[in-house]
């Protein structure tokens, strides 16, 4: 019979050794937020029918509401647990500070609290991206500086998935590990063990209603994607809209998500901090690969809290061919 493995367990087993117990129990505060949002996420369709708190607005309001239901939840969690020295959260303009009533510690927490919240209005699956960092100066309360590390000096990263079911996926730096949580225990039970992206890859993910607005080198390789030309890589195109379902897909079934930027958007819509650097770290872990599109994310140095960064992301070969088209195409062309 198959062993049954917590989280709790699994943590414990396989920390890192450097770990002292505040790491170990820092991803155990994240696995308990999930379920907190979970548990909210999966009743946001009653909220029509159950009466909305204190509320009679239209539709937008409610994903907002959840938006920050999810970033409170996972700072009054960690705030007072002495484990971070500081945090950042895509729902805040600056870093959150541990207020100086609780003890500080060693870690970084950087967070999207629920990405694609836009979808939930359609019951479509979104997500809570995590980075944890080291804090730079443990004498010093966190300060910005603690929160712009590059991808290369992450501990740890992850994510959830609030879906059909809920995952918990994330990574020290030693495999890629998911959990799923068993609605009647409670409890998040280890399902995917050293998860890698499968190659030959199947998916390709893009939102194509850009792509007049795409570079001449992104419009390339979109064709090379669809096997137009050269090609010996025909692939399935599939794109939820929300980053975390779109990225898990192509991390069990191999693919390449793409949000490049565009005219208009030189930047890309993505955040460098909550969303590209922690799934670059996941990325490379299961043997695939991020880029900006020149180079590699997880070299990128953060200078601001919410900056945006274009983004490729899963099979290696891919994410490099995009580099490739980039290269050749828009050398000397701005967008
Ligand atoms: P929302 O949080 O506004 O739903 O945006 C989701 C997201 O940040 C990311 O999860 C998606 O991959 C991406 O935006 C989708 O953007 P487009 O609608 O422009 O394709």
């Amino acid at each position: 019979m198959e062993r049954i493995i917590t989280i709790e367990r699994f943590i414990l087993d396989n920390q890192p050794e450097y770990a002292v117990g505040d790491f170990t129990n820092l991803l155990y505060d994240i696995a308990l937020a999930a379920k907190a949002i979970a548990a909210k996420t999966v009743r946001a369709g009653l909220i029509d029918i159950l009466g909305r708190a204190g509320s009679t607005n239209i539709q937008g309001e409610d994903q907002q509401k959840l938006d920050i239901y999810a970033d409170q939840i996972i700072r009054r969690l960690s705030d007072h647990t002495g484990r971070l020295c500081v945090m950042a959260s895509e729902e805040h303009e600056e870093i959150i500070e541990i207020p100086p009533k609780y003890p500080k510690g060693r870690y970084v927490l950087v967070f999207d609290p629920l990405d694609g919240s836009s979808n939930i209005d359609f019951n479509v699956s979104t997500g809570t991206i995590f980075g944890i960092f080291r804090c730079k100066d443990w004498e010093l309360r966190g300060r910005l500086e603690d929160c712009l590390q590059p991808g290369r000096d992450l501990v740890a990263a992850g994510y959830i998935l609030y879906s059909t079911s809920t995952m918990l996926v994330y990574s020290t730096g030693s495999g890629v590990h998911g959990f799923t949580l068993d609605p009647d225990l409670g409890e998040f039970l280890l399902s995917h063990e050293r998860m890698m992206m499968p190659d030959p890859p199947i998916y390709f993910s893009a939102n194509q209603s850009y792509f007049r607005r795409w570079s001449k080198g992104v419009q390339e390789y979109l064709r090379w994607l669809q096997g137009r030309e050269d090609s010996d890589h025909v692939l399935s195109e599939r794109y939820i809209g929300s980053l975390v379902a779109d990225f898990h897909r192509n991390l069990i079934s191999g693919g390449v998500f793409i949000y490049p930027a565009k005219m208009g958007e030189p930047h890309g819509k993505l955040r460098l901090l909550y969303e590209a650097t922690p799934l670059a770290f996941l990325a490379a872990q299961a043997g695939g690969y991020a880029s900006d599109g020149t180079g590699p994310i997880l070299d990128r140095q953060p200078t601001s809290l919410h900056q945006r960064t274009p983004l490729f992301v899963g099979n290696k070969y891919l994410v490099e061919k995009a580099e490739e088209f980039i290269k050749k195409y828009d050398l000397n062309s701005n967008i």
